[in-house]
């Protein structure tokens, strides 16, 4: 049997999982179930990526171990797949005791086989993305997340990825296909030709790590640890295991977002060829989905929350408007019109009508069971009906083989829309009555019922829940998952068959209301473009004049200045005073994405518990500093109104989400 093995990335468990994450791991599962239907044996492999030094930090500040935070955070994940109805195979989390195995044995052959120094890094470091920056004399933004970079000066082992470059160039050359889409190929075999520097891949100022084999107070750089997840999830670093592991390595790809292509291109193949492991076929780097046209992150808080669109359109709706919205390959802006417009127009419409009024009248018709009819009246529009099944089974499969999910999802659509049409022209209810009719009217329906049926099975990696509804529907004995969908061709399946309960399977979705109900949790507006922070507090007319200086005075700021600042809606958890002061207050604020210790000095103006449950802003990417020899991570915004006066927090009218950030 032929296997295949398709990874997500491991994700970070420092914040809950988004679209974005969501996209991917939906892939995979259609993907996955693509190749199932096509006979492969397959092996699906998702997870959680949960070592490093933001781990650390979070777990801190909460005041619970790394561990305890790892176990709650990692659950979120697995939940939301289940709730996505997602069927991996394999779920490996960095901190399961045979990846350490795997890791500490990747590591100890890359540095047996003369890949690994000893040596010190000094350089830029960016914490939630685990990347290091570029040389530069002050801190320079990540280039992934444009967030400030911190300090680091270590002893660290080096990874020889300069030793690399040339095998590099050459895999690129010589399997075309390992980076995809094609377009992405050129963006690395640039940046691999223009040099590599050695990586330091261990750090010692952290200690929630893999502990490097050779030496006690490293730790395994993130991104070193993570890759081999990959091969630990099947298996390697167990000695149990070992079958499992070499029936699905090399896997057939690694689906990512374009922001970790580089991981997955240049270091991972390169510490594969180091450790004398195969390297995979293939890297597909998908685009992002955007919302207001930057990316969708936790750091921005401009995230669309998939539990939240669960429990107001359902798994299946979501899963076909990611597949079908944007080719794979590009970027998407996000939006509720365009999800409800699909949901309505192609889901109950198209698909959903079709299934409903055909059954409708084969039950009205025929009762429940479908007759085995050996005289059809097949003519010309039944027999172009069935030329364009074929032709959109070999399409979809052509476009499914490529990934092009949204292409395969079209070709279905305009084989939708033309047995829509067929049945509208021929109009088989006039018949009903009519018993000169009546093979006619049979052959009308079973056409379209076949089509049904067919449809059904290549619809269902992408809906799943949906379309084994509609075959209990048709009544078909054979399980759905086992259909073979390069087996499927025209016949009078349904022939005998008796019908299931009838009923809509994706019903119409009020626009108005749907979006009346969505303006409260998920905090959207009428679909229209996102009210700013300055057109919601506006300024009162008779407001004081500014008293620091006259606005001719204020040296002015380009736009792109003030969007460096990321300032985010707090609500503070907790706060105490800071031992031996009078001024400052540790507080503990809830940042929608994660909660951060902060010193302020408003200890004048407010007493703390009058704070607890405030709505405040925060300064979100501001450089952590030590403050009383306590980490503030973050600074929060207040008016200073006068000289014996102290800060007044700046806070709002009206209520407004955790994390959002303001602009
Ligand atoms: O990078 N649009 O984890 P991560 C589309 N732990 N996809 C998105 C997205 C968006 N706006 N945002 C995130 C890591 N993703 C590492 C991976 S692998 C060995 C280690 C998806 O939690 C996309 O797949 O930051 C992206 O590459 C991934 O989530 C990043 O997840």
């Amino acid at each position: 049997m032929k296997t295949f093995y398709v990874t997500t990335p491991l994700y970070y468990i420092n914040a809950q999982p988004h679209l974005g994450h969501t996209y991917t791991t939906l892939v995979a599962d259609c993907l996955s179930r693509y190749k199932r239907m096509r006979g492969y044996d397959v092996c699906f492999l998702t997870g959680t990526d949960e070592h490093g030094q933001n781990i650390e930090r979070a777990a801190n500040t909460q005041g619970i171990s790394p561990k305890v935070l790892a176990n709650q955070n990692t659950e979120a994940y697995r939940r939301l797949w289940s709730q996505f109805d997602v069927k991996y195979d394999s779920f490996v989390r960095t901190t399961d005791k045979h990846h350490y195995a795997a890791a500490s044995q990747i590591f100890k052959r890359a540095f047996d086989n003369g890949f690994i120094y000893k040596g010190e890094y000094a350089g830029w470091y960016c914490i939630p993305c685990n990347l290091f920056g570029p040389e530069a004399d002050i801190a320079p933004n990540c280039e992934v997340c444009n967030r400030p970079t911190e300090r680091v000066v270590e002893e660290s082992y080096f990874f020889k990825l300069s030793a690399f470059q040339d095998r590099l160039l050459d895999l690129y050359q010589k399997k075309p296909d390992f980076i995809n889409p094609s377009f992405r190929r050129n963006e690395v075999i640039n940046f691999v030709s223009s040099g590599l520097r050695d990586l330091s891949v261990s750090r010692t100022s952290v200690t929630w790590g893999i502990p490097v084999p050779l030496s006690g107070n490293h730790v395994i750089y993130v991104w070193f640890d993570a890759l081999v997840g990959y091969l630990s999830g099947i298996g390697f670093g167990d000695p149990k295991r070992q079958e499992e592991f070499k029936k699905f390595w090399p896997a057939q790809v690694h689906l990512v977002g374009k922001d970790i292509i580089r991981f997955h291109s240049v270091y991972w193949p390169a510490f594969l060829l180091a450790a004398g492991i195969e390297i995979p076929f293939k890297v597909y780097a998908h685009g992002w989905w955007l919302q207001d046209e930057t990316k969708m992150s936790k750091s921005r808080g401009n995230v669309v929350d998939p539990v939240q669109l669960l429990d107001h359109f359902g798994g299946d709706a979501i899963r076909y408007f990611v597949l079908r919205e944007i080719p794979f390959g590009s970027d998407g802006n996000f939006s509720y019109d365009a999800l409800i417009q699909r949901i309505n127009s192609d889901l109950a419409n198209d698909f959903g009508n079709l299934v409903s009024r055909t059954l409708k009248l084969v039950s009205k018709v025929f009762g429940k069971t479908f007759p085995e009819f050996s005289d059809l009246v097949i003519t010309d529009k039944e027999r172009e009906l069935q030329g364009q099944v074929t032709l959109t089974i070999k399409s979809y499969e052509e476009y499914m083989n490529k990934l092009s999910f949204s292409k395969a999802l079209e070709v279905i659509w305009d084989l939708l829309s033309q047995v829509n049409k067929y049945i509208t022209d021929s109009a088989p209810w006039k018949m009903i009555d009519d018993e000169s009719q009546r093979t006619n009217l049979a052959t009308i329906l079973l056409t379209s019922t076949e089509i049904i049926r067919i449809v059904t099975v290549l619809l269902s990696p992408v809906l799943p829940v949906s379309c084994s509804n509609v075959w209990n529907q048709l009544g078909i004995q054979e399980k759905l998952d086992q259909q073979r969908i390069d087996e499927l061709e025209w016949g009078n399946v349904v022939g005998g068959c008796t019908l299931g309960k009838i009923e809509p399977v994706f019903p119409r979705l009020d626009k108005k209301s749907i979006i009346k109900k969505l303006v409260g949790p998920i905090g959207v507006n009428d679909g229209k473009k996102e009210i700013t922070f300055a057109e919601k507090v506006q300024m009162p007319k008779d407001a004081p004049p500014a008293t620091e200086s006259n606005s001719s005075d204020v040296p002015r700021i380009k736009i792109d200045d003030f969007m460096k600042i990321d300032l985010r809606v707090g609500q503070v958890i907790s706060a105490e005073k800071v031992k031996g002061t009078d001024r400052l207050l540790k507080l503990l604020v809830d940042l929608g994405t994660e909660n951060r210790q902060i010193i302020a000095g408003i200890a004048q103006s407010y007493k703390e518990d009058e704070l607890i449950g405030k709505k405040i802003v925060v300064v979100f990417n501001l450089q952590p500093r030590k403050m009383r020899g306590l980490d503030s991570n973050g600074m929060l915004l207040a008016a200073s109104v006068g000289e014996n006066e102290g800060p007044v927090l700046a806070t709002f009218l009206e209520e407004v989400p955790n994390g959002a950030r303001l602009k």
